[in-house]
């Protein structure tokens, strides 16, 4: 019987900086320009091989806003990998990386985090530029483009294959907590009516969460 991973993968970066549009040129191969920003979280599920492994990748598309903010615990928890988006076209948007680097790692000290500058199309000149926040905190990092597809689809896999590798070799005791239950799920849930999707398949639910605003 054909078992099947669960990888956690979430989005990070101030907000409009493309974490959807990217998310959707990935999942769906599509983009249209109109912005509609993320209210608190959207979930995409994907299920994909990766190395002859079913895999039910799970993005977390959270908000950039700030209005947020006070709920990002949630998101970061048992995540396996993360996607970190700053606009080559707003220079705060590249001085906040710092911002949700600290808070990434409080909560996920060793999670793979993938950096990604987005919006390359408006001037192909910004990748002659240089971004040493990749370099001083030795992430990956990829220029790329929602709106004509570059570099996406090795975004998103590396992604993918990063938070599998870190599930594997992780040693964080809640990390090892929650992939025994996971085992446990899948032998309790063994039911054939339930049977997991093969290649890629996909479902997405808009989660709104309960706002701690002041
Ligand atoms: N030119 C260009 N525009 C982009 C690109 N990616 C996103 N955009 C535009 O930027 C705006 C914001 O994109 P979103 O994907 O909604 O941004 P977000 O990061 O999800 O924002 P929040 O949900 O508010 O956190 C939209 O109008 C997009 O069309 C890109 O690669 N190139
Ligand atoms: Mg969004």
């Amino acid at each position: 019987m054909d078992t099947e991973e669960k990888v956690k993968v979430i989005c990070l970066g101030d907000s409009a900086v493309g974490k959807s549009k990217l998310v959707e040129r990935f999942l769906m191969d599509g983009y249209k320009p109109q912005q509609l920003s993320t209210y608190a979280l959207t979930l995409f599920k994907y299920f994909t091989k990766i190395d002859d492994r079913n895999v039910h990748v799970e993005f977390w598309d959270t908000a950039g806003q700030e209005r947020f903010s006070s709920m990002h615990p949630s998101y970061y928890h048992a995540s396996h990998a993360c996607i970190l988006v700053f606009d080559v076209t707003r220079k705060t948007t590249y001085k906040n990386l710092s911002n949700w680097y600290k808070e990434l790692r409080a909560y996920r000290p060793d999670i793979p985090c993938i950096l990604v500058a987005n919006k390359i199309d408006v001037d192909y000149n910004s990748t002659k530029r240089s971004f040493n926040f990749g370099k001083k905190y030795h992430l990956p990092f990829y220029f790329a483009s929602a709106s004509d597809g570059t570099n996406v689809v090795k975004v998103f896999r590396e992604a993918i294959k990063a938070g599998l590798h870190y599930k594997d070799n992780s040693t964080d005791f809640v990390d090892e907590v929650l992939k025994e239950l996971e085992n446990f799920d899948d032998m309790s849930l063994q039911n054939p009516a339930n049977g997991s999707s093969n290649g890629s398949d996909l479902t997405t639910s808009n989660v709104a969460l309960p706002s701690k605003d002041k």
